[in-house]
């Protein structure tokens, strides 16, 4: 349905929001055309009426007098407006000169693209006609390593195990922060409410982090951990739920490949050297061991802070292997396999490893993602196969990838570069074409992406608040009119224009279950086909038709972690820092700060530090801090917290707008630093080429 009439003039519209993944339900009501209120839906079957405060900034960037309405060209130093036609031809044009020589096409997606069923539609047929061999994206600044090692032990890349957390009586996060994020590879809004069930049932939440976070603040207990040490977390708890036996796979016990051999490899680990490279205590590691391994039904759950680390992808297979154990893999309360109406594992294949490799590093290609941390190199090194053309859709590399400093000075250089963004961002200053979306109220949505990774089996879909004025285009449009222009260039034939709502009608109604899209869409509240239902091992897609407990491709990682381990107990403490991450309820990665509601209120960009650590350094609280390594530095404003583990100092990203020539007024009356300046392109997760954005060494004095 949506648009209930409350008055004459007043509806009330109801929609997904799209920000961020817990896909939450709003009620926006609208009185003469204008937004006046955005409010929680109370009967959404997922959020039960829960939003943050990004969902009331949805109307102002709607209205943001700083978001591009026109496509614009580069002019030397300014901008003009330019016809759509104009853009897609021009566009095409110097596309098919730069693939006439040496160089390549190549693109960089964004985090919004997961946000937008639509373009998901369009976006084959694009990549196929810019030309470029794998794409970089904001996947492997994320959740690669997460894809990976699913598709390694159970066979398919979208098989995510999602904490049970309804049904769960022990939950253990490691490195994710949902009282900030609102959960991530898991979409669970509502998450405080949540957590408060739990622990009324007698459950319990435990952290882990080196930061005592707001997630840590509601829970049960927290532990800190050294950054980027995880890994000997993970193996601890093997190690212990052996030595206690508490092995106990349960039902799964006959869908185990590879089993015995695992357990055989870990014999040359020993908790004490594990717990003392990790700092959590061996007790604490027993204990955690001693409360999964009880029988009742729990999980543990690892986030960006233990997958944006050189062994992030051991790190999440190794997070399979302990639910395993304990029999909490598909089970009530452990984790379980959503069941989604637009099912991406029924729907794509298992995912590709290898079938080509990045030219400068020879970094395989995973899923057909190549390291977003190589780009800049990508671009500037000379030679056969160099990035001559970027498109950019909906992406920031310039703040959001590491060492981005690098990516905005290769991107001048490029010989064609277009951003498609409605912003003047320090990515999109680059180009010499940015084409706008739509508004955001001027999409509809559907929750395509986040629906295989829902506590609950649900489908939501929502109309455009308001119709497109003839020359605004959604990014689905943008993308088959790009399309076109260079199949038309080409002699071929151009696709035709059908509207995705048609196509993912067509889709839903091949799911098992038999209901339309027109059905979904008259439940403004979602529509709900009940709890997470086991699934195992029906669902499993590998060769062996069972779980893979010890792939070859894991295999080298375990042996260089132990190597790494080895070292480290002979090396001595040096004087460095350890980088974090973090985020706030108020941002979204680099592009909600033009918000003035949401940018209200203290400094968020600070370096926070715990007290010990300031005063070695004679740094007080709020004094300006020099952070500097290799890479680079920043100058940034100290917040003394003994929320932070002493040694580690945390800077949240998605700051740093002071470039000259962003247009983001209201981001740059405090425009923060880039912590991307400091993150490392040189070292990824070799797994999966993810980024490493967590645990980075760096010197820290007062300015
Ligand atoms: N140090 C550090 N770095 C990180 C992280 C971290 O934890 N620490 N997190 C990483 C993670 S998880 C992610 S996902 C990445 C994000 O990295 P990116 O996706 O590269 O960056 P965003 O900040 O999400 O930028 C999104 C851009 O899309 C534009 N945009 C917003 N909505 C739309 C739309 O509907 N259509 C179009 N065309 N454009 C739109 C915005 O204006 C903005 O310019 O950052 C990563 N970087
Ligand atoms: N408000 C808000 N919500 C968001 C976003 C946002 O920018 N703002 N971004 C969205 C996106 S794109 C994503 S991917 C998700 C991310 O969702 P989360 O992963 O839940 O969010 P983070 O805040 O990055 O949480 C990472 C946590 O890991 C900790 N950490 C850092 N290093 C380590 C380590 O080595 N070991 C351990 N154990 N912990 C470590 C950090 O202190 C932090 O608390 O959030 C999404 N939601
Ligand atoms: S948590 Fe906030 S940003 Fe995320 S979907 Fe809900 S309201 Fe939107
Ligand atoms: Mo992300």
């Amino acid at each position: 349905m949506t648009n209930a009439q409350k008055n004459a003039n007043e509806i009330i519209h109801a929609r997904t929001c799209h920000i961020c993944e817990a896909n939450c339900g709003v009620l926006m009501t609208v009185r003469d055309g204008e937004v006046i209120s955005v409010k929680g839906n109370p009967d959404h079957v997922l959020s039960e009426g829960y939003i943050c405060p990004k969902a009331t900034a949805i109307p102002d960037i709607q209205n943001d007098p700083d978001r591009l309405r026109k496509p614009i060209k580069k002019n030397g130093e300014s901008w003009e407006e330019i016809s759509w036609e104009a853009a897609f031809s021009e566009i095409a044009e110097k596309l098919a000169r730069v693939k006439m020589g040496v160089k390549v096409p190549s693109v960089y997606l964004g985090n919004p693209n997961a946000h937008n069923y639509a373009t998901n539609f369009y976006m084959r047929g694009f990549l196929k006609m810019w030309g470029s061999q794998g794409i970089y994206s904001a996947t492997t600044l994320d959740q690669i390593p997460h894809m990976i090692a699913q598709k390694w032990v159970y066979g398919h890349n979208a098989m995510y195990p999602v904490p049970d957390i309804d049904r769960s009586e022990y939950l253990v996060i490691v490195g994710g922060n949902p009282m900030a994020s609102n959960g991530s590879i898991w979409t669970v809004p509502n998450f405080k409410k949540r957590v408060q069930r739990l622990q009324e049932r007698g459950g319990k939440l435990v952290v882990i982090d080196p930061r005592r976070t707001e997630t840590a603040k509601i829970a049960d207990e927290h532990h800190f951990v050294r950054p980027g040490t995880d890994t000997a977390l993970f193996l601890g708890i093997l190690k212990s739920l052996q030595s206690q036996d508490l092995i106990k796979p349960g039902r799964l016990e006959d869908m185990l490949a590879g089993w015995p051999e695992l357990w055989a490899r870990l014999d040359s680990f020993d908790l004490s050297a594990l717990s003392a490279h990790c700092g959590v205590a061996p007790s604490v590691i027993d204990e955690l061991a001693r409360e999964l391994g009880s029988g009742k039904p729990a999980a543990i759950y690892g986030r960006m802070g233990v997958s944006v680390v050189r062994f992030g992808t051991l790190n999440q297979y190794l997070i399979q292997m302990i639910n395993v154990a304990t029999g909490n893999v598909d089970r009530e309360g452990g984790t379980m396999f959503p069941a989604a109406l637009f099912d991406p594992v029924e729907r794509s294949g298992t995912g590709s490893y290898g079938r080509y490799a990045t030219r400068l590093k020879g970094s395989p290609e995973v899923l057909g993602e190549l390291p977003a941390a190589e780009l800049a190199a990508e671009m500037t090194t000379p030679g056969d196969g160099q990035i001559g053309a970027l498109v950019v859709l909906a992406g920031n590399p310039v703040l959001s990838a590491p060492g981005g400093q690098h990516i905005g000075k290769a991107l001048e250089d490029l010989e064609l570069m277009v951003s498609i963004d409605m912003y003047v961002t320090e990515t999109s200053m680059h180009a010499d074409y940015i084409l706008p979306p739509c508004g955001p109220l001027q999409n509809d949505h559907y929750n395509l992406f986040f629906a295989p990774l829902s506590v609950r089996n649900y489908a939501s879909y929502s109309e455009a608040l308001y119709p497109k004025s003839e020359t605004d285009l959604a990014d689905w449009e943008i993308l088959h009119g790009l399309t076109n222009a260079i199949k038309t260039l080409d002699g071929a034939k151009p696709d035709p224009k059908v509207e995705p709502r048609l196509m993912l009608g067509e889709a839903i109604k091949a799911s098992p279950v038999g209901v339309t899209l027109d059905e979904i869409a008259k439940h403004d509240n979602g529509y709900d086909m009940g709890p997470l239902k086991p699934r195992l091992p029906g669902r499993l897609k590998t060769e062996h038709g069972k779980i893979e407990c010890y792939p070859v491709a894991i295999r080298p990682d375990l042996d260089e972690f132990e190597s790494a381990l080895a070292a480290s107990m002979n090396s001595a403490n040096d004087n460095n820092f350890l980088l974090i991450g973090r985020r706030h309820v108020r941002s979204n990665n680099s592009w909600l700060h033009n918000s003035r509601r949401l940018i209200k209120g203290p400094n968020r960009c600070t370096m926070m530090i715990h007290p010990d650590s300031a005063g070695v350094l004679g740094l007080g609280d709020g004094d300006m801090a020099r952070v500097h390594n290799a890479i680079g530095e920043v100058e940034i404003v100290t917040e003394i917290t003994d929320e932070m583990m002493p040694g580690v100092i945390s800077i949240p990203h998605g700051f740093g707008h002071g470039h000259k020539g962003v247009k983001l007024s209201v981001a740059q009356e405090r425009p923060g630093v880039s912590c991307n300046d400091l993150t490392d392109p040189g070292i990824i997760d070799k797994l999966s080429g993810n980024a490493v954005l967590n645990g980075v060494p760096v010197s820290v004095e007062r300015v």
